[in-house]
Parts: structure tokens; sequence; C-alpha cells
């Protein structure tokens, strides 16, 4: 039981290696669905696109009508492909695949009369694997509103925080203070004339 489990679980790593290796490597249709054509953009096909070794090329067209041929930079520019020792490779399949073994710049040019000069050319620039950074790991959300990250704690955050019982409250204003120096006096007053009266009564007690 726990033998038959473990070959299961290798069957499956293996296949998430063996997907992986294919997902990491790109084929590229030239000119994607219109394919190698004439007057192809080399420079709007190939833009923004990240071609690293070990991806492959498919360069289609209708067999006869154009050719694939790899050149270096003088000659992609000229649309110099007179002399065959310039030419790094060549296709005419219609359907030509190429593997990117390197990473460098790459030149291709149709060879057929005056299609390069209409701007029938390639360049691609070929980058190391390791150069490639792998994609950013998919953002898992929750749909639970309990998941939600918290708030921030204040809603004014750079203004001091309010004060930590919210007075004054309306209606709660303390009454104002009693005039205390006038009430000491009218104390004090007070009982010196208590005093007073009190004196005055004993000496005509006597
Ligand atoms: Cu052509």
């Amino acid at each position: 039981m726990a033998s038959s489990k473990h070959v299961l679980l290798l069957a499956a790593v293996a296949a998430v290696v063996c997907l992986a290796s294919l997902a990491s490597a790109t084929q590229w249709v030239v000119g994607d669905e219109c394919g190698w054509r004439a007057k192809f953009n080399q420079t709007g096909w190939a833009d923004g696109k990240t071609f690293v070794v070990g991806d492959t090329l498919l360069f289609k067209y209708p067999k006869g009508k154009h050719t694939v041929v790899q050149v270096g930079e003088e000659d992609f520019a000229t649309c110099n492909h007179d002399d065959d020792d310039n030419q790094l490779g060549a296709w005419c399949s219609g359907h030509d695949v190429m593997r990117l073994e390197k990473p460098g710049k790459m030149w291709f040019i149709c060879t057929k009369r005056n299609h390069c000069l209409k701007g029938m050319k390639l360049a691609i620039d070929v980058v190391d694997d390791d150069d490639v950074a792998p994609p950013p790991p998919p953002v898992i959300t929750f749909p639970f509103p309990g998941a939600a990250p918290p708030p921030p704690p204040f809603s004014w955050p750079g203004s001091p925080p309010p004060p930590p019982f919210g007075w004054p409250f309306p209606g709660t204003a303390l009454p104002p203070p009693p005039p205390k120096s006038a009430a000491v006096r009218n104390l004090v007053s007070g009982a010196v004339a208590t005093a007073a009266a009190a004196v005055v009564a004993a000496a005509l007690a006597f």
C-alpha cells in the first residue's frame, strides 16, 4: 500500500518536472499567424519578447516563395546575401525550426529578390536562461471578509491622535468656578461680626 503510494508520488513529481521543463522553452512562431512574410516588420514582432537559450524559432511560409538565411549584423543591415560565405545558416523548407543555442544577437533575412530590402528581416537578442527573472508567484486572494487586511488604526495619518475620551463632549462643560475670594471674604467677615457680637454681649452682661 505504502509502496504504491510512493510510486504515484514519484510519477506525479516526474510529471511536474517534465511540464516545468516544457514550459520553460518557448517555440516562437515568427510573425505569429501571418508567418514569415514579405514586408515582415522585424522590430514590431520581436518587440517585448524575451528569447531564451533553448527556445526555438519556427519560420512558416509557402515553400519556394521565401527563404530564411542567418547572416551577420553588417549583412543584415545591407541585405547582402550574394556571398554564400556570409551565410551562417540557410533554410527553405517553409517550416523551418531552429533552436536558439547560445546567448547573443541573431539576424535573419529572406534572400528572395528585394524581400530583405523591403523589410523581410528579423533581428533577435537571445539571453541566457539564468538572466531571465522567474515570474512572480501568483497572488492568492481570500474571498472571506474576515481575511481582509485590517484597516489602518488611524484614518488621519500624520495628524495628532484624538484625545482618549473624546473630551470635551457638548453639554458637559464644567460650570464656571464660584468667585472663591468673595465667598472667603464673606465667611471671614461673618465670623468677625459674630465674634464681635459675642464680645459685646459678654461685656453688656457684666
Ligand atoms: Cu521573402
